[in-house]
Formats: C-alpha cells, sequence, structure tokens
C-alpha cells in the first residue's frame, strides 16, 4: 500500500511537468516577441536549445575561418615587397587573430569552450571558410584577398551587426571595421600593380581571375541548397539569403574593378536593366562542395599546419594557466 508521501509524489508530478511547460511556453514566447521587436538576446536569457545550437555552428565556424585565414597571407610577410607593404599585412593577418578571439570569446558565452571548439576543428567536426583552401601563389594574391574576400567578408558581416545575438552582433561591430581597412589596403595594393609594368599588371589580373568565383563561393549555396538559412533568418542571425548578398557583392565589385583597370573573369557578367542588378555565369558548386568535403588544393595544408601551430603553443596555455593559478593563490 502507497504511504501518503508516496501519494503526495505522485500527485505532484504531473503539476510539476505542466508548471515545467507552462514556464517553457512563456519563455519561448518572450524570446519569440524579443526577436520580433529587434531586440537583443543575451548569454543569461533563455533562448531555444536550437537557436544556441546554430549559433555555436555559425560563430565557430566563422572564429575558424578568422585563424585558418591567417594562414595564406601570412605566407608573405616575409616576401612583402617593402617594409611598409610588411608592416600592413603583419598588423592584417594580427587583426584576425583577434576577430577570432572576439568570436571564440562570443561562443563561450553560449557555454562552449574553445578548447571544444578548437578539438572539432582539429579533427574535422567543424568547418571553416572554403576560401582559405586556395594558395597564395604570388604577391598579388595579397591584395586580391584584400579587395575580394575582405570585401566579400564584410558584404556578409555588416548585417551581422543586427544579430539578435548581442555577443555575435558587437563583436561583429569591431569586426567589421577592421575589414573595412583590410578591404582598402587590398584595393590599394591592387591599383598599385594594376598601374604598375606590364609584369605587374598581369599579376593583379592572374590573381583576381583565380580569386574571384571562390569569393563568391563564401556567401554559402545557392539560396535552395541552404539548410540553415531559412530559420537564421527566422530568428534573425541571418538578416539576409545567401544569394541575396553573393548579388550585392557582385553589384559592388563591377565599377570597383573598373576603377582597378581589372577584368572580372565571367564573359556573362552584364548590368540588368529591368531588375537594376549585375546578370553573372554560374558558379561551379560541384568545387565548392568538394572543397567543403577536405577536396580543396590546400585543405590538409591548412589543417596540418593548425594543428602543429596548437601543439607548439601548448607551452603558452601551460604557462597562463599556471600564472592565473599563481595568481589566483596570492589573492586568497
Ligand atoms: N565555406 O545552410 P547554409 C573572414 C556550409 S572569413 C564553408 O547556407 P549558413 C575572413 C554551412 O556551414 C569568412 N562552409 O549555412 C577571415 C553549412 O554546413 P553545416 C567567414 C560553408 O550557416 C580572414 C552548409 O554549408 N565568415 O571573414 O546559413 C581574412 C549549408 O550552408 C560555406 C563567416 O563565417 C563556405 N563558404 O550560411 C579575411 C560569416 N558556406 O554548418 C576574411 C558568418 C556554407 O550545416 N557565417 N557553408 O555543417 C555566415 O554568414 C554563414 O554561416 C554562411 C553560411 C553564409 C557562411
Amino acid at each position: 500500500m502507497a504511504t501518503a508521501a508516496e501519494h503526495q509524489t505522485a500527485r505532484s508530478a504531473p503539476d510539476q511537468a505542466a508548471a515545467d511547460a507552462a514556464r517553457t511556453a512563456a519563455q519561448q514566447s518572450a524570446f519569440d516577441a524579443a526577436v520580433a521587436a529587434d531586440e537583443r538576446i543575451e548569454p543569461r536569457d533563455w533562448m531555444p536549445d536550437a537557436y544556441r545550437a546554430s549559433l555555436v555552428r555559425q560563430i565557430a565556424q566563422h572564429a575558424h575561418s578568422e585563424i585558418i585565414g591567417m594562414q595564406p597571407e601570412a605566407n608573405w610577410i616575409t616576401r612583402a615587397p617593402s617594409l611598409r607593404r610588411k608592416a600592413i599585412l603583419m598588423a592584417k593577418v594580427q587583426d584576425e587573430a583577434g576577430h577570432g578571439l572576439y568570436l571564440y570569446s562570443a561562443a563561450e558565452t553560449l557555454g562552449t569552450s574553445r578548447d571544444e571548439l578548437l578539438d572539432k576543428l582539429h579533427s574535422g567536426r567543424q568547418k571553416y571558410s572554403s576560401i582559405f583552401n586556395y594558395p597564395t601563389l604570388t604577391w598579388a594574391d595579397v591584395g586580391a584577398i584584400g579587395w575580394l574576400v575582405d570585401g566579400a567578408a564584410i558584404t556578409n558581416q555588416v548585417p551581422l551587426c543586427r544579430c539578435s545575438y548581442g555577443p555575435y552582433a558587437r563583436a561583429m561591430v569591431r569586426v567589421c571595421k577592421e575589414e573595412s581597412f583590410h578591404q582598402r589596403q587590398g584595393y590599394e595594393s591592387l591599383l598599385a600593380l594594376s598601374r604598375g609594368t606590364e609584369a605587374q599588371h598581369a599579376m593583379a589580373q592572374d590573381a583576381v581571375d583565380r580569386w574571384w568565383w571562390p569569393s563568391l563561393m563564401m556567401f554559402g549555396p545557392p539560396d535552395d541548397e541552404s539548410s540553415h538559412s531559412e530559420q537564421s533568418m527566422t530568428w534573425k542571425i541571418k538578416r539576409h539569403s545567401n544569394d541575396e548578398l553573393r548579388q550585392r557583392f557582385v553589384d559592388i565589385c563591377v565599377p570597383q574593378a573598373e576603377s582597378l583597370g581589372l577584368t572580372l573573369p565571367d564573359p556573362d557578367l552584364v548590368w540588368n536593366e529591368e531588375r537594376g542588378q549585375h546578370d553573372f555565369g554560374a558558379i561551379d558548386w560541384t568545387e565548392f562542395w568538394a572543397v567543403l568535403k577536405g577536396n580543396g588544393p590546400c585543405n590538409e595544408q591548412r589543417i596540418t599546419q593548425r594543428k602543429s601551430a596548437h601543439d607548439e603553443g601548448a607551452w603558452v596555455r601551460e604557462a597562463a594557466a599556471a600564472f592565473a593559478a599563481k595568481h589566483g593563490e596570492a589573492k586568497a
């Protein structure tokens, strides 16, 4: 026979479940209302598990792109053609490390540690941008990356300054300011080459020929193949679709290429009077998916180098942890 206490428990369990369900429904409504009103969701606010997971996925991929993105450009630091160019390039590469730091910190506010994310990057369980799996063959590639890759990044990231998740949106404000400087230095460097000798002009054109299409792929798959866009736009993580941002980028680049005296490698690129936008040629999505699967020209090299940099930096992390422990003891 059940005791009085057992009766009490049996009675209260369904009540408890109903109370929990009502609380979750109220939290969900408050979250939906905040998103609809363009308010920011902050780390201590209630949020749906799927919203948190999608943010961690996107922020992690973004953070990984920043630190892997240091490699192709760092390749040219020792061979920059002047002290001025070297100083600018070093500052830019250092900025990218800083962007990684802001982004890993934003992911930490969602309860995911940097160690965990790096582990997923190193074991291939998380992605980084496809663009960084292409090689930097000449000095002009540094200019082309600044102009096109940072230009694409700005086009994609300015709307992220209005992302519904506060820490990510605030990190993006500073990142975008720095990316603007990066884009201009790339443009200026390419302009110098384009107006230089015939060989320098040809080098600039060759770099643009190689980086144009991969830059368009940075915006992600076409809308009808983008698995996350619709939900991310409902949550106001993303404000525009992949195709919308890609189109915006093409329209921005065409007049800039003209000013640079360089040609964009697309015979189908033409102004469409009716749409008020440029039409452009078909993107090779087979190449994009192959790069994502790990079969780009530099995938293996990038991850190998990243892992060895991580291993070689172990002593720094140990020293920092020992210092923090000692500092903590002294305070106590
Ligand atoms: N590369 O449903 P979708 C930079 C993945 S670097 C690799 O459209 P979403 C910089 C996507 O993750 C630029 N993967 O996804 C640094 C998803 O796979 P999972 C980095 C890509 O998230 C140094 C699947 O394809 N910027 O700034 O709605 C120097 C389906 O895609 C790519 C950012 O990361 C790609 N290009 O939209 C210079 C910005 N595209 O996760 C510059 C923040 C798609 O299901 N991120 N995938 O395994 C975003 O805005 C969005 O995540 C994306 C993709 C637009 C990239």
